[in-house]
């Protein structure tokens, strides 16, 4: 509760009151019991309330019966997630992800205390873009509208995978920083390559990703990417939104999670990004935890308990610059086994095969004459398992 809090006051709500009700069956019609809903619905009408957020998801039809209970707006943890995400997108991309996700999302929920309030007072759930006229109108319009961002979102991710091949001929690792929101992603990202990336102390501060180049004590290049932050019931349809931008961390030869040790909840984010990276076919990389805010107080009990969990993370301070040294050496380590450059063949009907080679390798040259694609890639060491029926040779590790 004190996280929705938190994320209602980032998106500009004031908090009037909270409530909770232990259930053994959610009611299909209103979630919560409905002398319970009665009980909410009285207070709203003392308090002048405009607006009512649940931390789990609604159905459509539960939202609209609970606007009518309490007579005003009815937002769940996902709208109102999807609205933070629209006010901080900042790209032509970010911008189109969030409002094809907060269509999809908020189609079927409207009703017309949102058209009311979003006309009056902007309120939280229905901001950004075009979205917010187009979804008064009819809903030809609105499937139009998603046909066309659908477009557009193509032709900026063709222009961004051309970026992404030029920066990768490089043949510089790559090295991704994920974490929960909050957590120092930005902070780290800033002290370790001098960027300039916005850092806050709000939820969901950063949202496109940035790149830098970050060279190693050992000369080693390594191409850093911080990117958007992760959350405990991260939308499953904002999930898949951001996956072209996510991208770059399915690519990844490395992970840093960061997690904030002075967090009451460490372990719970831990489990929550853990979910979200194998919910993007993440999971199961090499990844380095990284223990950050040490500099601030924390349960030293809770701390030894997450040490023991992962022996080989490494704990700093993004702010004071406490054990950045051994971080740089750990992602030095751990980068050492560098891509394989292999020369693989695969049958033209294996589109799955071909999909995931572009996805998770650095497709050098490719050929689709003759009997079967052939393609000479860079891959990851811990690929090569998968790909072993297609690699008709290996040639030397790249530098
Ligand atoms: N004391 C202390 N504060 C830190 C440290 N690292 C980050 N912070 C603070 O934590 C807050 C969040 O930092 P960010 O770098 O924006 O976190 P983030 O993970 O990028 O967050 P999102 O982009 O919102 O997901 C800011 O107020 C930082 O100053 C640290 O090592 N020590
Ligand atoms: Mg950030």
């Amino acid at each position: 509760m004190a996280e929705l809090a938190e994320l209602a006051a980032t998106a500009g709500g004031e908090l009037i009151g909270e409530g909770l009700q232990k259930t053994e069956s959610l009611n299909p019609a209103t979630f919560i019991g409905k002398g319970k809903a009665a009980e909410f619905a009285d207070f709203c009408q003392r308090q002048n309330v405009d607006t009512v957020i649940f931390d789990d998801d609604l159905s459509p039809a539960q939202s609209r019966n609970l606007e009518k209970i309490f007579n005003c707006k009815v937002l769940d943890r996902t709208s109102l997630i999807l609205d933070i995400f629209a006010q901080r997108a900042r790209t032509r991309e970010g911008k189109l992800q969030i409002e094809l996700a907060q269509l999809q999302h908020l189609l079927p929920r409207l009703t017309k205390y949102w058209g009311h309030l979003s006309r009056q007072t902007g309120g939280i759930g229905m901001r950004g873009g075009e979205g917010e006229s187009q979804l008064e109108s009819d809903r030809r319009k609105v499937s139009e509208r998603i046909d066309k961002i659908s477009r557009d979102l193509d032709t900026v991710r063709r222009q961004r995978a051309t970026q992404r091949v030029g920066r990768q001929r490089n043949n510089w690792p790559l090295a991704s920083i994920v974490g929960y929101t909050n957590s120092g992603k930005s902070t780290l990202l800033n002290a370790l390559t001098g960027a300039d990336v916005l850092v806050k102390d709000i939820l969901f501060a950063t949202l496109d990703p940035t790149t830098r180049r970050l060279k190693l004590p050992t000369n080693q290049n390594v191409l850093l990417t911080d990117t958007v932050g992760f959350i405990r019931k991260l939308p499953h349809g904002l999930v898949e939104a951001f996956k072209a931008t996510l991208e770059e961390v399915v690519q990844a030869d490395l992970l840093l999670h960061v997690v904030d040790v002075s967090h009451p909840q460490a372990e719970e984010q831990i489990a929550a990004v853990n979910a979200v990276l194998a919910e993007i076919g993440a999971g199961g990389k090499p990844t380095l935890m990284v223990f950050n805010k040490m500099d601030l107080p924390h349960d030293q009990g809770a701390l030894n308990r997450l040490q023991e969990r992962h022996p080989h993370a490494v704990a700093i301070s993004a702010v004071t610059g406490e054990g950045v040294a051994s971080l740089l050496a750990e992602v030095g380590t751990q980068l050492r086994p560098k891509r394989e450059f292999l020369e693989l063949r695969v049958p033209h009907e294996q589109s799955a095969v071909i999909a995931r080679l572009h996805q998770v390798g650095q497709v050098i040259s490719r050929n689709y004459r003759g009997p079967t694609a052939r393609f000479k890639a860079r891959i990851p060491p811990h690929y090569h398992d998968e790909f072993a029926p297609y690699i008709v040779r290996e040639a030397q590790a790249a530098s």
